[in-house]
């Protein structure tokens, strides 16, 4: 079954309320008490983290990240000059409450429920690192990438941060495969879903508890590709990007890897959260019933400059930029300098690798005055950027060709 057909299982069940977890009179009870959008605005950080300063521990210089609440996006002028991975220093953070400080040397993994075929089995770090390892580099995206083209390309109103295109990033990870620790663990054949739950405060909004960050994968999904990362760029994973291990769920939209992973609930039956049920759904009027899930990236293209920035006049430049897509590797790269009426062909740079990014370029000898850049990835498979974006309230997946302002003086 594809995941699409699976979403839809669990929607029936969900809606019918057989499902556990998280009803749909909670969600309700919520939406009457916040809304939908004032759950997301109003969420701020929840109290700070005794060891931590603010919600992200990590330095935030201005020239490297633009924050935005407990968040922080890359500044794409910050990759110009960086090799295929993106370093720590200007890794997108996406937080929902604050990055915990968790003791590695104390830390243990619980992975439990009905879905085993016995009692719960637990893990310290260094059974973990003990295992079978690999590594991988991998894009991690936020499903809100790229929202605050929706309002400011396509005139529509969407709730959530106001992102530019730098939530996204790739690095390398390494760790154990997902898959060696359930089998370990005992997964049973009645295994159908598995749900990490973060260590980091519970996220609470509108009034509400939603308890710790989590969201399930269909044991297919965890079964496949999933790894337990304790490394990231070749040192031990930072703490604001869940150390010491988090999921990496290649393809997948980033909610779905869990940073801090504390418990791993291995269920019989499908499982639901907030974050598979009140967020990352497609809500609005081009999508009926109560909202459609999803699981998967799209296709994107970011220039490595910042929105507005001033070349030089008549003189060669050479633009840079990535494309990705999570449906396969990038094919071909086309970059308009002129607002769309003429399209060539930007040059690949190093490898287009599946779950990761393609680097480019391409050079233009701008004249003075004002110009409009895009850029627009094909993959393997045919995908594309459109012109326009699926609207969608809460903002998801903005995929369209991006207008990027620069002028020549
Ligand atoms: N425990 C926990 N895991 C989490 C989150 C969180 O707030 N808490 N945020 C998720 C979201 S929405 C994204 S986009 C990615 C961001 O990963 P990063 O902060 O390492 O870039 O982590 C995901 N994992
Ligand atoms: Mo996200």
């Amino acid at each position: 079954m594809d995941e699409v057909a699976y979403d839809k299982r669990r929607l029936r069940q969900w809606l019918d309320g057989r499902a556990g977890g998280f009803s749909r009179r909670d969600l309700m009870r919520l939406t009457a008490a916040a809304g939908v959008a004032g759950a997301l605005l109003d969420a701020t950080p929840a109290a700070a983290d005794a060891a931590a300063d603010g919600p992200i521990v990590k330095p935030l210089p201005p020239e490297l990240l633009k924050v935005f609440g407990t968040n922080a996006e890359t500044r794409w002028a910050a990759l110009a000059d960086v090799g295929y991975h993106v370093p720590v220093d200007r890794f997108f953070v996406r937080n929902h409450t604050s990055t915990p400080i968790v003791d590695g040397a104390a830390w243990h993994l619980e992975v439990f429920g009905a879905g085993l075929r016995g009692d719960p089995a637990t893990f310290t770090l260094r059974q973990l690192k003990s295992l079978p390892s690999v590594t991988r580099s991998v894009t991690v995206e936020c499903a809100g990438n790229g929202r605050s083209y929706f309002t400011s390309q396509q005139g529509q109103t969407v709730s959530g941060t106001a992102w530019g295109l730098g939530a996204v990033g790739v690095a390398r990870w390494r760790g154990v495969r997902l898959s060696t620790v359930l089998r370990l663990a005992g997964l049973s054949s009645r295994a159908v879903d598995v749900q990490a739950s973060g260590l980091d405060p519970n996220f609470v909004t509108g009034g509400v508890d939603l308890g710790p960050v989590r969201r399930p994968l269909p044991v297919r999904k965890a079964l496949d590709d999933v790894i337990l990362a304790y490394e990231m760029n070749g040192s031990p994973l930072p703490a604001d990007h869940g150390a010491p291990v988090r999921l990496i769920v290649p393809s997948w939209i980033g909610i779905a890897n869990i940073k801090w992973v504390g418990r791993i609930e291995v269920s019989d039956a499908p499982l639901f959260s907030p974050w598979n049920t009140q967020f990352y759904r497609f809500f609005g009027p081009e999508f009926p019933t109560d909202g459609q899930p999803f699981d998967r990236q799209s296709v994107k293209s970011a220039f490595e400059l910042d929105p507005g920035a001033v070349l030089t006049a008549g003189r060669a430049t050479r633009l840079t930029g990535r494309s990705w897509s999570a449906s396969g590797r990038i094919k071909h790269v086309e970059v308009s300098t002129d607002g769309g009426a003429r399209w060539r062909r930007a040059r690949p740079v190093g490898p287009s690798i599946d779950d990761a990014w393609q680097r480019w370029e391409l050079d233009w000898r701008p004249a003075a005055g004002e110009h409009v850049l895009l850029a627009r990835a094909t993959d393997v498979h045919g995908n594309t950027q459109p012109d326009v974006a699926r609207f969608n309230t809460l903002g998801y997946l903005f995929d369209a060709v991006v207008k990027v302002p620069v002028s020549a003086a």
